[in-house]
């Protein structure tokens, strides 16, 4: 037994007992890593190199010790452990009181991709059944503290398949196999970015990216099957020809900043579907908890059973101006965002996509746009809800055209309803 796993035994065995306890249902996202950068309760931190506490590595904190669940992450040219409870990047996520600093030279951190979740690591050693499993995503947070001087800088590159990079000019990038998107984006030098990159759905789902919340990127979704290229985090991966990594990274893609919360996860199968309002962390722990009290941090339980860094919260289905409650003003919002629509924003060729914006004006389907399909979401998550619908004709209205038949079918398809309605209430 390895001293960290002595150190984790005692602590865990209570939360083995739990999350077998727990049931998986509810949730889609089940992280297979959650590097929190010092804060697991057996680490021990202090203040300095990562290499010097701990046991030298960096833990995972996603699994259960001696399960072939935790893989730890090794760092290079002493990156080291900095306090952040002063200036955490979710204020109420009081469990979090440190991140690891790069020095955007050489600093990096290095372990085994998740890559694609049935070839991973943790599936080839017994320690998760990721039969069948090819979806999944992560999520992470960074505090970039100066832009590079030439080419980009990399925040997470996970086996060269999806990583996150950061550009000269001050833009986040996200990059899918080889092919890097510039996203619209801007870099704040000093204040905390989450990054989400996430293959939801098949080679057909797409690589899809936002920042703080906010899409930045589509883009298509194949793997390179089988890739054996590491987990780097603060610098480039790249495959060293022998079925490794190449040490040391590229020497200009190293990132000058701070990193926390990196979490990597699965999706799909009887893991469940990806949906952004529940598996975005921005979204659930930021973004949810400044429009409204009802949505406001906890965070008792997660997918694994124990807390997981994310707000327990969830979004309620309809909601659209994200007060914590399904109205009338949910259903003018709508109308005023009628055919409104998010094309152009974001570059590449994957997926359209959505987020809180778009959300807003009544994207419930979250494919960037407010159109008819969002409307037969609308009318079925308000079903029973007294508010006062519009008509099919009053959108149509809004917008004569190019919608005008579909519309003219659904102010059909209502009126149908409207009579059988009147007619079982009398
Ligand atoms: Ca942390
Ligand atoms: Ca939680
Ligand atoms: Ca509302
Ligand atoms: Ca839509």
């Amino acid at each position: 037994m390895t001293p960290r796993n002595i150190l984790r035994c005692g602590a865990l065995l209570l939360v083995a007992v739990v999350m077998c306890a727990a049931s998986r249902i509810g949730h889609a996202r089940y992280a297979d890593r959650w590097y929190r950068m010092g804060d697991d309760p057996a680490q021990g931190v202090a203040a300095g190199p990562v290499e010097d506490v701990g046991g030298g590595f960096t833990f995972d904190s996603a699994g259960a010790t001696n399960m072939n669940q935790l893989h730890d992450l090794q760092p290079f040219n002493s990156p080291v452990y900095v306090s952040i409870s002063g200036s955490r990047p979710v204020a109420a996520a009081t469990s979090n009181n440190w991140a690891i600093q790069f020095d955007g030279s050489d600093d990096y951190l290095l372990g085994p991709n998740l890559g694609n979740p049935s070839q991973s690591i943790a599936h080839t050693s017994g320690g998760e059944n990721y039969a069948g499993i090819t979806d999944r995503g992560y999520q992470v947070w960074a505090k970039p503290l100066a832009l590079p001087s030439a080419g980009s800088v990399v925040v997470v590159d996970d086996g060269e398949e999806f990583e996150f990079r950061m550009t000269t000019t001050g833009f986040w990038m996200p990059e899918t196999r080889n092919i890097a998107q510039t996203s619209a984006i801007p870099v704040t030098l000093g204040a905390w970015a989450h990054l989400a990159q996430v293959r939801p759905n098949g080679d057909g789902g797409g690589s899809l990216s936002w920042v703080n919340g906010v899409a930045a990127a589509s883009q298509t979704g194949d793997y390179n099957q089988g890739a054996t290229t590491g987990l780097v985090v603060g610098a480039n991966a790249a495959p060293d020809g022998l079925g490794g990594t190449a040490v040391p990274p590229d020497a200009g893609s190293h990132f000058n900043g701070l990193i926390d919360e990196v979490e990597l996860f699965v999706l799909g199968g009887s893991y469940g579907t990806f949906s952004y309002t529940s598996d975005n962390g921005y979204f659930t722990d930021v973004f949810l908890p400044s429009k409204s009290a009802t949505y406001s941090y906890v965070d008792v339980i997660g997918p694994r059973g124990g807390p997981d860094g994310h707000n327990d919260k969830a979004w309620v289905v309809g909601d659209i101006n994200f007060n914590g409650a399904k109205d009338q003003a949910d259903v003018n919002a709508f109308v005023a965002g009628w055919r409104s629509t998010n094309a152009g924003s974001y570059p590449g060729s994957g997926l359209r996509i959505g987020d809180y914006v778009t959300l807003g004006k009544g994207d419930l389907d979250l494919d960037g746009d407010t159109d008819i399909d969002d409307f037969v979401r609308l009318r079925a998550s308000f079903a029973g809800v007294a508010v006062v619908m519009p008509t099919a004709e009053q959108l149509a209205g809004a917008v004569p055209e190019p919608s005008g038949a579909i519309l003219a079918a659904l102010a059909t398809a209502a009126v149908v309803v409207r009579t059988r309605r009147t007619k079982r209430g009398g």
